[in-house]
């Protein structure tokens, strides 16, 4: 519980046997934290069996993609009690503590996006070099740009999985998200700005994956295709807000 909240930890996995027990024990483990929900979107592998054996709740998505695994655990979440969701990632590449800081940012937003590229904060063997870093800013600060009137948000990550929202903001932006994979991420993130949410980013530790291999940005074709897709999704949602009116948004 956070100030009287139900608080659920979702996390999407595809294939993370090597890491996906001890996140669910370190998410678990935060005193806020009420119950940690792992995403089994077609695991082969000992996903499911090792996140149930460290106490999670497995909702199981076959749509394959990040996208509709985190949609998943959004929509289980929320009709099963929750008040407020926080997203994450299988591989331990995020801090449990951290979570605190991004509830305490709940009372001031309506979705509260963690960033990984304050370079104080993410550790050396981390996957995010300048390359990296800069791809995320630069994108960032596109977004930022496109939604400056009337929102003007500050953002400099599109691709951070660790949120936090509640139930009436997924509730208010679930039907207008249709990405399936990566490029869920700053569609969220464009969708809230276009509804005119306040969107607020705050600073979150990042460091290397425990164990396993990156789905998304392991190596350049990796990053490059996911750049791509997100690029796309964020000129989409801009120009499909601009040719709508307000009522239609
Ligand atoms: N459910 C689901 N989760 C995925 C998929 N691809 C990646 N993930 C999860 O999404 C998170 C981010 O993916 P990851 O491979 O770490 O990408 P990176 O953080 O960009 O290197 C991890 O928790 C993955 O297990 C997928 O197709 N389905
Ligand atoms: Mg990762």
């Amino acid at each position: 519980m956070f100030k009287g909240k139900n608080v659920a930890v979702v996390i999407p996995a595809k294939d993370e046997e090597l890491t996906i027990g001890s996140v669910v024990v370190s998410f678990a483990g935060e005193e806020c934290v009420d119950r940690v929900i792992v995403v089994d979107n077609n695991c082969v592998d000992g996903t499911a069996q090792r996140a149930r054996d460290a106490t999670a709740e497995i909702v199981v998505e076959s749509r394959p993609g990040y996208g509709s695994a985190i949609t998943a655990g959004l929509n289980h979440a929320f009709a099963t009690g929750s008040e407020i969701a926080i997203v994450t990632e299988a591989d331990g590449s995020f801090a449990a503590r951290d979570i605190w800081k991004l509830l305490h940012y709940v009372d001031d937003g309506q979705l509260i996006l963690g960033t990984r590229t304050t370079r104080q904060m993410v550790e050396q063997a981390a996957n995010m070099d300048l390359t990296m870093r800069l791809g995320n800013l630069a994108m960032a600060k596109l977004l930022e740009f496109m939604w400056w009137w009337p929102n003007e948000p500050r953002l400099t990550d599109v691709g951070c999985t660790y949120r936090a929202l509640e139930a009436k903001t997924w509730g208010t932006l679930r039907d207008s998200l249709t990405e399936t994979g990566p490029a869920f991420s700053p569609e969220m993130t464009a969708r809230a700005c276009a509804l005119g949410m306040r969107v607020v980013e705050i600073p979150v530790q990042y460091g290397a994956r425990l164990g396993g291999v990156s789905k998304h940005s392991g190596n350049f074709r990796g990053a490059a295709r996911t750049a791509l897709s997100m690029l796309r999704t964020i000129f989409r949602v801009r120009w499909q807000t601009l040719s709508r009116s307000p009522g239609e948004r």
